[in-house]
């Protein structure tokens, strides 16, 4: 640690852990795009962050998958987390630690975990009977099933298989979290988010809470619960567990546990809301330790609006998108196009209509038509503007505000909301642009034509500045065209100057396109 850093204020965000018994899709990408624009949002106004992302191991998913496979959990797990690493670089994620559940010391925190609440009396040795369904790692209570034509009993909360479970088991008195849990959820209404989502998981407590099933003794992929080595836990608490592990766990004394824990958010899909804003609560007030302070819970994407599934062969790799389409485009569609927290839909046409309208359009010609006029009638300088007209203040003010906009956005996760801004803002510069008309000035008036170019390319600055959290290389290659450092000490530097104006004078290099139309490859000829 250096000691700039000991400065900072921390933050700490983590994704998900996904079970690795599949290959990533592009809700998985999703999400990890979207904690890791908030992380390097976070890293770029200043803060210290610890992104921590990961793969989810144990459980009897995971355990069945590999028998059918005919290899062993390890094996499976070992090829199939390289697998999401490769998806993570292949997406710009920006973590700080991959951590898989099978690594040394989750196994110490998991344990450690458990002995706590143990420890305060919520563990008990009991016989669980009831529906399980191995897809979700989830029980479900008699009210939440249904016997369908197949003969097969389904989950209505998830559609998902169920089988028939009787087993010793250990339990941990959740029964005894309700009015814990609502009062936290009274206190600390950011705790779970959206409002609505939150609401369901309010419900869902409300109706009443019963002891959890906290062990398994049919298979032995998972940590041994400590003293009763014929039992592992219950996937969901090692998994959940993670998070802690990730900042030094069970070391509450280590430097990394006291500078990031309590997590600032957990960034998940709706459907495992309840063991986020439930379940994983109710362990912390069990063990004695404090709160993550917000559970962010997102939509789900569709293909076409149809849900992904193997078995409908619409299972679209994220790589495959990155390589057809660009790494910042896909970045920038799947924020740009769903409210986060809404559930939202993909297809080819969308992602074009995208990159044509939002990116070649708006953004990309707005700076190729200056930046070639400034290239041609400024001898590639930045000018020195005249005094401002009413219509410039104006640009300058909208553009002005938007880091004030991006940095609210950001705190509650509104990223679509913040990239709407800007492209309003770049709409807005745009027609400002068309009505000033600067190729008619260059005949006329000169020096309106100079602060016409000047308060554009001072547009596209911030606008630069504040896209990188979503476009890291686009975001650097318009800095470079407007003559700005593109270094990561540069990009904080940047960030915290963003009111500084635009220095006339600076000296551009050659403008270069950034954002290609998408042109649909032709036909093969046969
Ligand atoms: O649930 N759209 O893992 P997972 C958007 N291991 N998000 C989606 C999605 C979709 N179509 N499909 C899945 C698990 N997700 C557990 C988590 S955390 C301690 C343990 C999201 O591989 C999903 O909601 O099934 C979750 O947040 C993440 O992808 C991993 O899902």
């Amino acid at each position: 640690m250096t000691s700039t850093d000991s400065a900072k204020t921390p933050y700490y965000l983590t994704t998900a852990i996904t079970y690795p018994n599949g290959v990533p899709h592009i809700g998985h990408a999703y999400e990890y795009i979207a904690t890791d624009a908030l992380a390097r949002f976070k890293r770029l106004d200043g803060y210290d962050v610890m992104f921590l992302t990961g793969t989810d191991e144990h459980g009897m998913k995971i355990a069945q998958a590999a028998e059918k496979e005919g290899v062993t959990p390890k094996e499976l797990v070992d090829r199939n987390a390289a697998v999401y690493q490769e998806a993570h670089a292949a997406l710009g994620i920006s973590y700080d630690r991959f951590i898989r559940t099978t690594d040394a010391d989750h196994y110490a925190a998991s344990q450690a975990i458990w002995k706590k609440m143990e420890a305060a009396g919520d563990i008990y040795l009991g016989k669980y009977e009831g529906w399980y369904s191995v897809r979700d790692e989830a029980y479900y209570g008699d009210d939440e099933t249904e016997l369908r034509e197949d003969g097969l009993r389904y989950s209505k909360v998830t559609d998902t298989e169920l089988t028939w479970t009787e087993e010793e088991s250990y339990f941990f008195r959740l029964s005894n979290y309700q009015e814990k849990l609502l009062a936290l959820y009274a206190e600390q209404p950011e705790f779970g988010a959206p409002r609505t989502r939150f609401n369901e998981v309010i419900s869902f407590v409300k109706g009443g809470l019963e002891d959890l099933s906290v062990s398994r003794t049919t298979f032995d992929w998972g940590v041994p619960v400590p003293g009763n080595d014929k039992h592992v836990m219950y996937v969901w608490v090692d998994a959940l567990t993670n998070y802690l592990t990730g900042v030094g766990y069970p070391d509450e004394s280590s430097e990394a546990f006291q500078k990031y824990w309590p997590a600032d958010v957990h960034i998940i899909g709706k459907d495992i809301s309840r063991f986020h804003a439930v379940y994983w609560p109710a362990f912390l007030m069990s063990a004695g330790i404090e709160l993550p302070k917000r559970v962010m819970i997102h939509g789900f994407l569709h293909n076409n609006g149809v849900k992904m599934s193997k078995s409908l062969g619409n299972v679209v790799a994220p790589a495959d998108w990155v390589a057809q389409y660009g790494l910042d485009q896909v970045r920038f569609f799947l924020l740009r196009e769903v409210p986060f927290g809404a559930d939202g839909s993909y297809n080819h046409d969308a992602v074009v209509g995208r990159m044509n309208a939002d990116l070649a359009n708006n953004l990309g010609n707005l700076a190729q038509r200056s930046l070639s006029m400034v290239a041609k009638n400024c001898s590639g300088v930045v000018p020195v503007p005249g005094a401002f007209t009413a219509a410039d203040a104006s640009i300058l003010a909208e553009a002005g505000a938007l880091l004030e906009h991006a940095r609210a956005a950001y705190q509650v996760q509104d990223f679509h909301g913040s990239l709407e801004r800007i492209w309003h803002v770049l709409g807005d510069t745009n027609a400002y642009f068309a009505d000033q008309a600067p190729w008619i000035l260059r005949k006329t008036d000169l020096a309106r034509m100079e602060t016409v170019l000047y308060v554009t390319l001072e547009v596209l600055r911030i606008v630069s500045i504040l896209i990188q959290p979503v476009m890291p290389d686009a975001a650097a290659k318009l800095l470079s065209v407007l003559g700005q450092g593109t270094s990561p000490d540069d990009a904080v530097r940047q960030f915290a100057a963003i009111s500084s104006p635009l220095a006339a004078g600076t000296v551009l290099p050659a403008p270069a396109p950034i954002f290609p139309r998408y042109e649909e490859p032709a036909p093969v000829e046969v």
